[in-house]
């Protein structure tokens, strides 16, 4: 796949503001794959289309998840920039001839990351929240993250999802119960690990 095709299509389909940020995730997913051993060229390419949808309109999100006969949760009739995700995953694979399995799964878990994430999941979750255009003054647990990102990928997955849960609040109607999910996996996930840990 051609890198630099790609960067055009996305480039031209986003604000320059979303460009710079997806750029950042592209350069943030391909380091986490050489820290952690996954493949840093789709690494790349899954941060560089990961919001290839964000610049549409909550009824344009609507009718075109419609259109393309894509399921429609009524926590995303809600909040319906929760589908940029799965509408990004659908025109990767329909305009820009994206097969790979992996590469779609990570654009479309990327907002809500989901249990048991591949290692490139986890990669373009952590990148999305990290990257080096998110800014620390409006974050005050990103420079944590940011290290923890490197040390231990779950770790980080957990706390960005605690910080994402704590701000969306109690509202029944935010929360997409695969946020939820995620979060509650990964911490029985490191209490199980504990726990082996204990028993050596
Ligand atoms: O597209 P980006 O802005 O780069 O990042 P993103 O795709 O992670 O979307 C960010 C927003 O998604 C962020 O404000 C938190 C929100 N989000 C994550 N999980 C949920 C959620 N929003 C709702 N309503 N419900 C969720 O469960
Ligand atoms: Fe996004
Ligand atoms: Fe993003």
């Amino acid at each position: 796949m051609d890198i630099i095709y790609l960067q055009n299509k996305v480039r031209e389909k986003l604000t320059t503001q979303r460009y710079i940020h997806t750029l950042g995730v592209a350069s943030t997913s391909f380091c986490l794959a050489l820290r952690y051993g996954a493949d840093y060229n789709k690494a790349n390419i899954a941060g560089l289309l990961h919001d290839y949808a964000k610049c549409m309109s909550d009824d344009v999100l609507l009718s075109k998840c419609r259109e393309h006969n894509l399921p429609i949760l009524e926590v995303e009739e809600n909040n319906p920039y929760l589908l940029h995700s799965k509408l990004g995953a659908y025109y990767a694979k329909y305009e820009l001839n994206i097969e790979d399995e992996d590469i779609l799964n990570a654009i479309t878990y990327h907002t809500t990351g989901r249990p048991n994430m591949s290692l490139l999941e986890k990669i373009v979750f952590v990148a999305d929240y990290i990257e080096p255009n998110r800014s620390e003054k409006r974050n005050h647990n990103l420079q944590r993250i940011r290290k923890l990102s490197f040390s231990d990928i779950d770790l980080a997955v957990i706390d960005i999802l605690e910080s994402t849960l704590a701000y969306l609040g109690d509202d029944k109607s935010k929360i997409d119960t695969r946020t939820l999910d995620t979060y509650n996996y990964y911490i029985d996930n490191i209490k199980n690990k504990n726990r082996m840990d204990g028993n050596r």
